[in-house]
């Protein structure tokens, strides 16, 4: 916009926009009120008389020009919309005003109204969350900083939303892995989780509940004692600091509690930790904090709030693509490739599934091949399966608006073994043994045949 005209009703109002710091190519005019012969708000050009029409054009509006009226007063804004309107006819207006509502103005082709005093309070507000979450960092640091080797402590099999509170905590703490350690009762396993420590070169230390008594310090991130069973380790029962997003449990002490049940990720309150206490966001840093928001939430899906979606744009200026790339699409392994090469030359898509199957495969190219095998034409269901150890490993993924992928490979693995999932993704494991048993062998194409015939049934019987 080339000019901004503001227009403001009375000294008070004029000053106040003064105030919040007028920006440069704005022309700063007022309207005195009855009382205010006198006043002369320092910038401002008097409008004598009431914005008329004969006003607005000696103030020579050009192409792009747009007006601000700054009015608690309805009369008044009616008044100067209706002439603006007339006077010039192409100019937006923004309406600024606490009191008078839009539904009060006049229709005009390009108004935007918004609050004024509330505006400002907006961000006062903001900030002062904002410090809120610096006076936690503080009391958090003044906590622990005396302490000798603080533990860390994750959920086991700790996922990317731990793993990430984790490595943002530490970080704050200004600690490394010797005297802030990342530990947990069970070791990371899932293929992408693991992706993502590797990936971040992030260790996460598997102990004994007995190895506990090593620490001075304890911080649970993402989880709490409770979790560790009905009796949790004596030395769980009071801890230093617990950070969650998961519902408040009972039983255990805290000297410092953080738990926000209504955030999507516990990254998300590590992030407004960063945020507040200035920390620099380190690619590494915003990386692992994005994906733990992100695979908790399901990419902002369900159960996500407003802080959530503002720390992941937060985030997200600080991120490291190529690095959350490598973890959510894990290099694939060349015998991987070759695998899905030969499954490739054989691909059919009939009646909307297209199976691919590869083998004796790494595990986490299972996915990876999965989210390949939905771009073929005419595919509704992609299905990659791989031989893994002494299973037969499948992941399912469909278009999204066909029948739930969790309860169709529930269907597929009914008696012959374990799987679940979402609405658009699943997997399913059928130990071989189990497999030959039904089938006869375990070859390639009676895998295909099987897995075919299966999900047809499935997907046909959740339509009757
Ligand atoms: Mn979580």
């Amino acid at each position: 916009m080339a000019r901004r005209i503001i227009v403001c009703d009375g000294a008070e109002l004029a000053r106040l926009w003064c105030r919040i710091g007028a920006a440069e190519r704005e022309e700063l005019t007022w309207v005195p009120r009855e009382d205010e012969a006198r006043a002369r708000p320092a910038g401002f050009r008097a409008l004598t008389g009431g914005v008329s029409a004969e006003v607005i054009r000696k103030l020579d509006p050009k192409e792009g020009d747009g007006f601000a009226l700054v009015s608690e007063d309805g009369p008044f804004l009616r008044t100067a919309v209706a002439t603006i309107a007339e006077a010039a006819p192409r100019a937006p207006i923004l309406v600024l005003s606490d009191r008078v509502g839009a539904d009060l103005l006049p229709p005009h082709p390009c108004l935007r109204r918004t609050g004024l005093r509330s505006l400002i309070r907006d961000d006062v507000d903001d900030e002062f969350a904002h410090l809120a979450n610096l006076l936690r960092v503080v009391e958090i640091g003044a906590l622990l900083g005396p302490r000798q080797k603080v533990g860390v402590l994750l959920q086991p099999d700790p996922d990317p939303d731990g793993i990430a509170c984790g490595y943002a905590l530490r970080a704050l703490l200004g600690r490394n892995r010797s005297t802030a350690p990342l530990i947990s009762f069970g070791s990371v396993t899932r293929p992408e989780n693991r992706a993502m420590v590797a990936a971040l070169g992030i260790e996460v230390r598997t102990l004994s509940p007995s190895e506990l008594e090593e620490f001075d310090g304890i911080a649970l991130v993402d989880v709490q004692p409770p979790v560790f069973g009905e009796s949790p380790p004596a030395r769980l029962r009071s801890v230093d600091v617990v950070i969650d997003h998961h519902p408040e449990r009972p039983g255990y002490d805290a000297t410092i509690k953080d738990i926000r049940p209504s955030y999507g990720a516990t990254s998300t309150i590590l992030t407004e930790y960063v945020r507040a206490a200035g920390l620099e966001l380190r690619p590494k840093l915003a990386t692992g904090l994005l994906y733990g928001i992100k695979s908790d939430t399901q990419l902002l899906g369900r159960e996500t709030s407003r802080h959530d979606m503002n720390a992941f744009s937060f985030l997200h200026a600080g991120h490291s693509p190529a690095l959350l790339r490598r973890i959510e699409q894990p290099a694939l392994p060349l015998d991987g490739l070759r695998a899905l090469g030969r499954a490739l030359a054989r691909a059919t898509v009939e009646e909307g599934i297209h199976i691919l199957v590869l083998g004796r495969v790494r595990e986490d190219v299972i996915p990876q091949v999965a989210d390949m095998a939905l771009q073929a034409e005419g595919t509704e269901w992609a299905i990659a399966a791989g031989i893994v150890g002494s299973d037969l490993v499948f992941s399912v993924r469909n278009v999204g608006y066909v029948r739930a992928a969790g309860d169709v490979v529930r269907a597929v693995v009914e008696g012959l073994g374990v799987g679940g999932g979402h609405r658009t993704m699943a997997k399913g494991i059928i130990p071989l043994t189990a497999f030959r048993k039904v089938y006869g062998d375990a070859s390639r194409m009676r895998i295909h045949r099987a897995l075919h015939d299966a999900f047809v049934r499935a997907i046909r019987r959740q339509e009757a």
